[in-house]
């Protein structure tokens, strides 16, 4: 396989300005007809590539005349043109899919009695001969032919302009998108759905028709997806004054995709996951990430669809600046605090750990071989903090400036990074010379901050010095602009100023270099000093808190992100001493200071119930597991275990307590109720592990009217391994078996139970009626799981785990190698474990290296890890 290189970049010598498909459809044997208007842009170039796979090649004509001079491989087209005088000259491909057959979920595909389409990164070229790059823009127009009752709709970008029935039973649609876009952003959807129309008037007063495709009988589904929707398209022209475009905005729902949703102009594509919603069949959970996707993919029309990216080394471009779009959205449209929360789990759990892993990149990465194993949380998340780094060192004021400008200077083309932090500095004035390593440095930063005070004076200095450790693509890191916010307390939690000079003092400090510090004056006691607050850079932290500090900062500090932030450290203090003694076979023991801190927040709930269940939880075995360089995972299992089970009996009257008030009359998804529902669910999984458990979780079950209450219960008796734990999960299995969405969060359950039985139960759940090797979703729900959130025995001394996953992986290796490639990733971080564990997790990843047709997906990623 070959490496591309961001260095390589050339601008391309072809390209097509308008082109006009033609499908005839049919899931056994669908004709493609391309014709494309080419235009040649350098004089020179007398040979043209075309990018191509994985389909019946039929016929290809040079205007209108049959056309041999060509080279064919495995991966394209090579056309000489030495003998075509023109610069502008049509080209017509005729192709030959089989969609029922195309288990990739790439390119056209069957997904359940539908045809849909995938295209990003790279899936148009499974469609046809294609100048596959996003930086070649053209008119799509789109016909498609097909069996009227089987396929009633036949969609695709942009407005429909004709369509008439035909002999036989067929009919024809006709698609024109006046928009030009690169393939990727293609899209075509055959079907029969159920259709939830609406509409929506934009801020210059044109009507939008929306209309979202749900599989049949799903009706009562849909409404929350087009509620987001409606809110995103409003809050879009609120907050950043972006207006929608086409007169029409489809979404259809589909049942097989390997992604969350995909951005197609004027048609997403999305997972049913994150279109379904109704109180019987969705956690509020699941709420929040229909709400997010839906904003997401709206929000891609102008980061992404309007502004595309010039290569894929740039997709973060798109990515990181929308994912702080639907950040955004949901922080002023919900709780900025419980938003941030969240992001800074993911942040810290998942994009930390891939940056110290073999796959480690900078969020516009170097090199690749296959594009699908860039889609990471390094080019999305960190992608998106590095966004709102700027937004945090430009404010909202001169940020909107610099999209404003980003966008004036960038719409209709295909655009880098380096484009939009130019505007974004020449919109504010403020130089980001500096800033732009963020792009091209991978790794994740420590700052290590000691303080000193001076009692005489008054005046308090912080010293912050900066070090990325080397990651495995790159060993030599510079300093890099890291904007640290702070705050400083006294011992009652009350504010002190920042002064300086007797002026007052931004609360962003610019850490540029190794080693600085920072004074402020006018501090009459030694204060306490919150750091990196909102988690202002993805950063690492290491100051040296006393138990006290961390205790002053989660009980008065005014910030709620730090109060919660302080209870995450104060759990990982506790971890980390119990560890030791685990491994010394001393007793564990909890902190009384500790306990009793938690316990004031707790009795307290009524003053914040969103933040104090955020506090009360405990962080989950993947995040304690990123405080080591080397992963214990039954030590952290057990300590874990026993904190659990501390905080549960220590605070067992005040749970029951706080179960018992809390009353919801009947479900809605409002921040209020969510928030409630929240904390008595919380209370239900600790009094789980008390003698009430059995009883109150049976009894919580039984009286669930909403999923996210029975899913509460199910997981309480699953993981305090209660009696009822078995019938309840049967009761679950017999309701939803015909519903694979649902059963889902079975099959997740399912492979988290704490026991040794436990994969034994996965591997016999793969031939659950419900379950389904081509249906990515119940692969995650089931393998995914099990692989990623049950830390203690996937990772078995037995290696059974490894085993298990490398089995799993030889099968999809060839009927789906992206899914192969997301599931190979705990394998490949080795390095983080003992020497007994990477010994049989190299030997699992070698066997993988033998399979013959290794896809390019995984040859990627074994390949880092092992060399
Ligand atoms: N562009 C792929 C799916 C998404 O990020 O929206
Ligand atoms: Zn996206």
């Amino acid at each position: 396989a070959q490496a591309k290189y961001r260095k390589d970049y050339k601008h391309p010598d072809f390209i097509i300005t308008d082109i006009f498909l033609d499908f005839q459809l049919d899931p056994q044997r669908t004709i493609v007809n391309t014709k494309s208007k080419v235009k040649r842009l350098n004089s020179e170039s007398v040979t043209l590539r075309l990018d191509g796979h994985s389909f019946q090649f039929s016929s290809i004509k040079l205007n209108q005349a049959p056309f041999s001079n060509y080279q064919q491989d495995a991966e394209g087209l090579l056309l000489d043109l030495s003998h075509v005088e023109a610069d502008e000259f049509e080209l017509e491909i005729e192709t030959i899919l089989v969609p029922a057959e195309n288990s990739s979920l790439q390119g056209l595909y069957q997904s359940g009695e539908g045809v849909c389409t995938q295209c990003e990164a790279e899936g148009f070229r499974q469609i046809t001969y294609m100048l596959d790059r996003p930086d070649v823009l053209a008119r799509y127009t789109t016909r498609i032919t097909a069996d009227k009752s089987r396929y009633p709709y036949l969609l695709s970008n942009g407005n429909k302009v004709a369509s008439g029935d035909l002999d036989e039973g067929k009919h024809w649609v006709e698609w024109q998108d006046p928009f030009p876009k690169p393939s990727y952003l293609f899209a075509l959807v055959a079907g029969d759905f159920d259709l939830l129309q609406d509409r929506f008037i934009t801020c210059s007063g044109r009507e939008v028709a929306l209309e979202l495709f749900v599989d049949k009988g799903n009706l009562d589904r849909a409404n929350w997806a087009m509620e987001s929707l409606k809110k995103s398209m409003k809050w879009d022209e609120e907050r950043f004054g972006l207006e929608y475009d086409l007169d029409i905005y489809m979404i259809v729902a589909v049942d097989f995709f390997n992604m969350g949703a995909m951005e197609n102009k004027g048609l997403n594509i999305f997972n049913s996951k994150f279109v379904l919603a109704n109180p019987q069949t969705a956690t509020d959970e699941d709420y929040m990430g229909v709400e997010s996707v839906i904003a997401h993919e709206y929000f891609h029309n102008w980061t992404g669809n309007r502004i595309t990216c010039r290569d894929w080394f740039q997709l973060s471009l798109k990515e990181g600046l929308t994912v702080f779009r639907d950040q955004e959205f949901s922080s002023d449209t919900g709780s900025r605090a419980v938003n941030r929360i969240h992001n800074v789990k993911i942040l810290r759990t998942l994009q930390f750990a891939e940056d110290a892993s073999p796959m480690s990149h900078p969020i516009r990465p170097e090199k690749v071989i296959e594009m699908n194993n860039f889609y990471t949380m390094t080019v999305y998340e960190k992608g998106a903090e590095v966004i709102r780094m700027l937004h945090t060192l430009l404010g909202e004021e001169k940020f909107q400036a610099g999209m404003k400008l980003y966008v004036a200077e960038n719409d209709g083309k295909a655009a880098t990074c380096e484009d939009f932090v130019s505007a974004m500095e020449r919109a504010s004035g403020i130089d980001l010379t500096q800033f732009r390593r963020w792009y091209s440095q991978s790794g994740t930063p420590e700052l290590t901050v000691s303080d000193s005070y001076d009692e005489r004076h008054h005046i308090y200095h912080l010293h912050v010095s900066q070090m990325t450790p080397p990651t495995a693509d790159q060993m030599e890191k510079v300093n890099l602009h890291i904007p640290l916010k702070i705050a400083l307390y006294d011992e009652q939690g009350r504010k002190i100023s920042l002064v300086h000079d007797g002026r007052s003092v931004h609360d962003v400090l610019d850490v540029t270099q190794k080693s600085q510090s920072f004074e402020f004056h006018n501090v009459y006691k030694k204060p306490v000093p919150a750091l990196l607050c909102d988690f202002s850079a993805p950063v690492k932290l290491d100051y040296e808190y006393s138990i006290a500090q961390l205790v002053t900062l989660l009980q008065f500090a005014e910030n709620e992100f730090v109060r919660w932030d302080a209870a995450q450290m104060l759990f990982a203090r506790e971890l980390k001493e119990n560890l030791i003694r685990y491994q010394h076979q001393q007793a564990l023991e909890f902190s009384s200071e500790i306990l009793t801190a938690l316990q004031q927040v707790l009795s307290h709930y009524q003053h914040n119930v969103a933040l104090t269940t955020l506090i009360l939880t405990l962080p989950k075995e993947t995040e304690f597991a990123e405080l080591f360089k080397t992963i214990d995972p039954d030590g952290i299992s057990v300590v874990r275990d026993f904190m659990l089970r501390t905080i549960a009996s220590a605070f067992k009257e005040l749970w029951l307590k706080i179960y018992n008030q809390i009353e919801l009359d009947c479900y809605r998804v409002t921040q209020e109720d969510i928030a409630l529902r929240g904390l008595r669910n919380l209370c239900l999984n600790y009094l789980a592990f008390t003698e009430f458990g059995n009883s109150m979780v049976n009894k919580h079950y039984l009286y669930a009217d909403n999923m996210t209450d029975t899913l509460a219960a199910l997981n309480a008796a699953t993981k305090a391994d209660l009696t009822c734990a078995e019938s309840l999960l049967a009761d679950f299995e017999q309701k939803w078996q015909h519903d694979g969405l649902v059963m889902d969060k079975w099959f997740a359950l399912q492979a988290t139970r704490p026991d040794e039985q436990v994969l034994a139960r996965v591997i016999h759940l793969t031939e659950h009626p419900s379950f389904n090797f081509t249906n990515p979703n119940r692969i995650r729900a089931l393998v995914g799981s099990f692989i990623n959130h049950n830390l203690r025995y996937f990772h078995h001394i037995d290696g059974s785990g490894y085993r298990f996953l490398t089995d799993i992986l030889i099968r999809l290796n060839e009927s789906n190698p992206q899914v192969a490639a997301r599931l190979i990733e705990p394998l490949i971080r080795f390095a983080r474990y003992d020497e007994q564990r990477q010994t049989l997790m190299k030997r699992a990843l070698e066997r993988l290296n033998e399979v013959e047709n290794l896809s390019k997906d995984l040859f990627e990623k074994i390949e880092k890890a092992l060399q």
